[in-house]
C-alpha cells in the first residue's frame, strides 16, 4: 500500500463531507491539528490506525443486526457476521479466552453485560427461570414481582474509587451502585497497594455474589491468581476489567498470576486505550457464562454497531501482530521513565511509581488540587486528566491527583529520552503554579496564577518534543 492511499482516504473523505456540511469537516481537520499538537498524556487515550479508523466509516453503520452470529432478528446479516464473527476471533486468538462477545459499545456497556449475565447464571431464582422457558406472556404479576425481588439488591465487592476502581464497580453514580449492594476493599495507607489480606477479610464478611478486580487509576499490576482464590474461598464469580491494560495482557507484558483471562469468570474491557483499537467494548469468559453474555443485545445493549465491529476486528488483527508486543512493553517502560523523571525532581507519586501505563501524581505535594494542575498543566499544552488519590481530602470533583499515562505518546514513538523531558516540563508547570484564594480570602481549590508566558514557553517545549515524532505522518490534509 502507498503512503499516499491514506492521505487520499481521508481527504476524498473529507471532500465529500465538505460538500454536506462544511463545519463539521473542518471541526474533524482541526481535531486532527489538536492531537498532532498536544502532549496527550490521558491514560485511557491513544491514537487507532488509519485502517482501524476507516474501517468504520461506510454502511456497516447502516445495518441493524440485533442478535448474534447466525442468530439475528434481522434478516441479511451475513456481512455483519462476518466482520463479528473475525472480531470475536481474533479476540479469543489474541487473548486464550473460550468465548468472546465483541458487541458493547463502550467498557460501561461491557460491565452491564456482565452484570446482566452473572446474574441470570448464579441467582437462584425460580421466576427467572421461568421467565427463561416460558413465554413471557405466560408469567403472572407475582412472578415478575418474585423476579425482581430475587434478581435485585445483590452483592458486589469491588476496588474503592478513590484506590482506582472504576464508577462502574458498584458506585452511586452509575446505575451499578443503585442495582447492588456494594463493598471496597482499598489499599493499604502506607504503601498504596492491594492489601491481599484486607480484600480476603472483606470477602469472608460480605460474601459477594461478585468479586471485581481491575481499575482505572491503580499504577501497579494486579495478582489475579489471588484475587480468583479469594472468590473461590466465599463463592464469589470472579470478574476482571482490564479496559485500562488490556494492551499490556494482549501484548504479554502482564502474563500468569498478572494475566486476568486464566483466573478470572468473566473478563470486561475497553478497546480503545492500551488495546488501540476502535471506540468500544468487549466481553471475554468462560464457555458456562458464553449463553448469558450473548443475549447482551437486545437484553442490556442497542443494535450491535457493525462498522465498529469491523474496526474491532481490524485492531484486534494489529494486535496480534509481533510489533505489538513490543509497542506493549514501550508503554511500561516509558510510564516508569516518565515515573522515575518526575520522582527525581521531587513529585510525590501515588506508591512511589508503576508496573504498568500509568502514574498518579499527588499534586498536593505542589499545594495544588487535581483541579488546578490540570488546567495549568492545559494552558501549557499538556493534556492530563485530574484524579482521586487514596484517601483523598478534596473528593472527587477537585482531587488531589493527576493521572497520566503514556499509551499515546509511545504509539507516536516517543521513548524514554522523552519521558525524562516531558517530566521536567510537568514537573516545571507544577512547581510555579500557585493555589488561588476566593472572594472572601479563603483557599480556592479551582483558581491558580502561572505566568502566561512560561506557559507559553512549555506549549513551544511540547511542540518541539513532539515535532520528531508526527501523528500519522503519512496524512497529508492540506
Ligand atoms: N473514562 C475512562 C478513563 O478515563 O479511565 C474510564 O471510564
Amino acid at each position: 500500500m502507498s503512503r499516499n492511499a491514506e492521505s487520499t482516504a481521508f481527504r476524498s473523505a473529507l471532500e465529500v463531507i465538505r460538500a454536506v456540511e462544511p463545519r463539521v469537516a473542518d471541526a474533524i481537520g482541526a481535531e486532527l491539528t489538536d492531537q498532532r499538537e498536544s502532549l496527550k498524556l490521558i491514560a485511557s487515550e491513544n491514537y487507532a490506525s488509519p485502517a482501524t479508523l476507516l474501517a468504520m466509516g461506510n454502511w456497516f453503520s447502516d445495518k441493524y443486526a440485533e442478535g448474534t452470529v447466525g442468530r439475528r432478528f434481522y434478516a441479511g446479516c451475513q456481512n455483519v457476521d462476518t466482520v463479528e464473527a473475525l472480531a470475536a476471533e481474533h479476540a479469543r486468538e489474541l487473548f486464550g479466552a473460550a468465548h468472546a462477545y465483541v458487541q458493547p459499545h463502550s467498557g460501561i456497556d461491557a460491565n452491564l453485560v456482565a452484570f446482566w449475565a452473572v446474574l441470570a447464571d448464579r441467582v437462584e431464582s425460580p421466576a427467572l427461570k421461568k421467565a427463561q422457558v416460558r413465554q413471557v406472556n405466560d408469567l403472572t404479576e407475582a412472578d415478575w414481582f418474585a423476579l425482581r425481588r430475587e434478581l435485585g439488591n445483590q452483592r458486589m465487592l469491588g476496588m474503592s474509587l478513590d484506590a482506582g476502581g472504576h464508577l462502574t464497580h458498584g458506585f452511586r453514580p452509575n446505575i451499578s451502585g443503585k442495582m447492588f449492594d456494594q463493598r471496597s476493599y482499598g489499599t493499604d495507607p502506607a504503601t498504596g497497594l492491594i492489601d491481599y489480606d484486607r480484600v480476603a477479610e472483606a470477602a469472608r464478611e460480605f460474601k459477594p455474589l461478585i468479586l471485581v478486580g481491575g481499575y482505572s487509576a491503580y499504577p501497579r499490576k494486579v495478582n489475579f491468581r489471588i484475587l480468583r482464590e479469594i472468590a473461590d474461598s466465599v463463592g464469589a464469580t470472579f470478574m476482571v476489567d482490564m479496559a485500562h491494560f488490556a494492551g499490556l495482557v494482549a501484548g504479554k507484558v502482564f502474563t500468569g498470576d498478572f494475566d486476568p483471562v486464566p483466573h478470572a469468570h468473566i473478563v470486561t474491557t475497553t478497546t480503545h486505550k492500551s488495546l488501540r483499537g476502535p471506540r468500544g467494548g468487549m466481553v471475554l469468559c468462560q464457555p458456562e457464562l458464553a449463553d448469558q453474555v450473548d443475549r447482551g443485545c437486545p437484553m442490556v445493549l442497542g443494535g450491535p454497531l457493525p462498522h465498529v465491529m469491523a474496526a474491532k476486528a481490524v485492531a484486534l488483527a494489529e494486535a496480534r501482530r509481533p510489533d505489538f508486543a513490543d509497542y506493549a512493553q514501550r508503554i511500561v517502560d516509558n510510564a516508569q521513565a516518565l515515573a522515575e523523571g518526575l520522582l527525581r525532581r521531587g513529585a510525590k507519586l501515588v506508591t512511589g511509581g508503576t508496573d504498568n501505563h500509568l502514574v498518579l501524581i499527588d499534586v498536593s505535594g505542589y499545594g495544588l488540587t487535581g483541579r488546578q494542575a490540570e488546567q495549568a498543566l492545559l494552558d501549557s499544552g499538556i493534556v492530563t486528566n485530574r484524579n482521586s488519590v487514596p484517601q483523598d481530602p478534596n473528593g472527587a470533583w477537585y482531587t488531589s491527583g493527576i493521572r497520566i499515562g503514556t499509551p499515546a505518546l509511545t504509539t507516536r514513538g516517543l521513548g524514554i529520552a522523552e519521558m525524562d523531558q516531558t517530566a521536567e516540563l510537568i514537573h516545571t508547570v507544577l512547581a510555579q503554579t500557585t493555589a488561588g484564594a476566593n472572594a472572601d480570602g479563603t483557599p480556592s481549590k479551582a483558581k491558580y496564577t502561572l505566568d502566561p508566558d512560561l506557559a507559553d514557553k512549555i506549549a513551544r517545549q511540547a511542540t518541539d518534543l513532539l515535532a520528531p515524532h508526527p501523528l500519522y505522518p503519512a496524512i497529508d490534509l492540506s
